[in-house]
């Protein structure tokens, strides 16, 4: 039968008392199409917490209620029970890096496997960053992000456009690039010669990109005093892990904070901080947002759970804790909670950028700044802020929601087709056991990284069953989608709160 035969059959169009047989013969267009009722769960979104049942049609949710008419129910292809689980919007971590060439070798996940490894930890939309390498136009960056991830992606897809040259003639690429669904712009103050970028590029690419509607994400460390730092502890030949940490400690994170924060205001744009790690540049993020900037920030998971004794473990075993910025002082990561709790800081994401220990961390044996900087992490998020947020902490579970997906969402232009679950949105639904009890493992785990930084941690909580636009694609511990599900998501004006 051909496909024209279907015009105008839109799911939509379906009458209620025509079972799903007698709409679609067995045709290959509609198979994707299916129909789906989750019953019996308790659905929980950054604002909502109530009992009902779901029912999505192809790629969307069409209905939820209570004791939906039985029509309807018949309709359902599918049928899951989420009984006693919770049913939450799919997760996104909006700061991941795939397959990134950096510090002499190439992050060891994919969008294959990255987005794989994500969508077993219930993340249904993940942000790259397409990083602009040298002589590369605006556009080529873009073209080869999608010639690494096209066709590849368990899950929804975008990217953040990470800006290392422009010059004012480049002004009208940024509303191209806006028109192409990708709003949000990254900088580098940090790593000179490779990403960093000037002050007055810094005030450009924050100028041009809030005049085009979208908004500009900042590493925000200061770079070239940190490189003096750096070459002073290889000068005294302190080359172990622990010093990748004393070479950036928080004070330079804070300079920099402070400084993208000035810049943007002056600027008259909306800045955004990426991976917040310590109470000092929150500090200066909260200081700016008080005085009525529109400056917002977040946290990764690792800086809400792990600090910088872990680079004293034996063996060169703190290179996996070589990232930037670094871990710091405990005395950190209670403000930091707090942060999140009061809205300081507005989502965790993770910073995903895994290096094997085996034959890549490895390359900085005898010197730490040779440690490929990065580690892995797309896979734990949901549950390590269900744990440490939740259950130990007391945030409610709409915060978890916000923090996970909604804020997210809404920030980097994708609410309300994703982060909740409404009439309307894309079916991304995690169906979550609460109550389940496990161990964090490399082991275990599907990203392709061989170290875990939470290796033997106890937590409660795991995704159970992920629907990735209507999709089942993690069931009963299995990945059952396939490598094209994943779509580029065009995204729209940044929402800010
Ligand atoms: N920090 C990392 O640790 N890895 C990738 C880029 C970054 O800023
Ligand atoms: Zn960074
Ligand atoms: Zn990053």
């Amino acid at each position: 039968m051909p496909d024209s035969e279907f015009t105008g059959r839109s799911i939509g169009l379906w009458h209620p008392e025509q079972t799903r047989a007698e709409y679609r013969p067995c045709h290959p267009k509609w198979m994707f199409e299916m129909t789906t009722l989750i019953k019996n769960g308790r659905i929980i979104t950054a604002t909502d917490d109530y009992f009902a049942d779901v029912f999505i049609d192809g790629e969307t949710v069409s209905m939820i209620g209570k004791n939906l008419p039985g029509e309807v129910v018949k309709r359902a292809d599918r049928v899951i029970d989420a009984k006693n689980k919770l049913v939450i919007p799919g997760a996104i971590d909006p700061h991941v890096h795939m397959e990134l060439p950096f510090g002499g070798t190439v992050s060891s996940d994919d969008f294959k496997s990255g987005t794989i490894g994500a969508a077993f930890g219930g993340t249904t939309s993940i942000i790259d960053f397409a990083i602009q390498f040298k002589g590369k136009t605006f556009q080529q960056t873009i073209d080869d992000w999608h010639a690494k991830a096209s066709g590849k992606c368990a899950i929804d897809y975008s990217y953040h456009l990470a800006v290392t040259e422009y010059e004012p003639k480049h002004e009208k690429e940024f509303a191209k690039v806006i028109d192409q669904g990708i709003t949000t712009f990254k900088i580098f103050l940090a790593y000179p010669g490779v990403f960093m970028i000037d002050d007055q590029t810094m005030f450009r690419v924050m100028q041009s990109a809030g005049a085009a509607g979208g908004m500009t994400l900042v590493h925000a460390e200061n770079g070239i005093a940190i490189t003096e730092m750096i070459n002073n502890l290889v000068k005294a030949k302190k080359l172990e892990p622990k010093y990748h940490a004393q070479s950036r400690p928080p004070v330079m994170q804070a300079d920099g904070v402070a400084r993208a924060c000035k810049v943007a205001e002056v600027a008259k744009a909306p800045v955004f901080i990426v991976h917040v790690s310590c109470e000092a540049a929150m500090i200066e993020l909260q200081r700016s947002r008080d005085a009525g900037n529109p400056a917002y920030g977040e946290t990764c998971t690792q800086y809400l759970f792990l600090d910088e004794s872990y680079y004293d473990k034996p063996k060169f075993e703190g290179a996996k804790y070589v990232f930037t910025p670094p871990l710091v002082g405990k005395e950190n990561i209670e403000p930091l909670w707090k942060g999140l709790k009061l809205g300081y800081l507005q989502e965790v994401s993770t910073d995903h950028c895994p290096f094997n220990f085996k034959g890549q961390k490895e390359l900085g044996k005898d010197n730490f700044t040779k440690i490929p900087n990065g580690g892995p992490g797309v896979e734990d998020r949901l549950s390590m802020v269900y744990q440490g947020g939740v259950i130990e902490r007391g945030f409610t579970l709409n915060k978890w929601v916000d923090l996970c997906s909604t804020a997210s969402a809404k920030l980097f232009g994708m609410f309300p087709k994703k982060g909740t679950i409404a009439v309307g949105s894309d079916a991304d639904i995690v169906i979550y056991d609460h109550k389940k009890k496990r161990t964090i493992s490399a082991k275990t785990h599907h990203m392709n990284c061989d170290y875990s930084l939470f290796e033997g941690w106890k937590i409660t909580g795991e995704p159970q069953t992920v629907l990735s636009r209507g999709k089942v694609i993690i069931e009963n511990g299995k990945y059952v989608g396939s490598p094209s599900d994943g779509k580029f998501l065009k995204r729209g004006a940044v929402v800010t709160p």
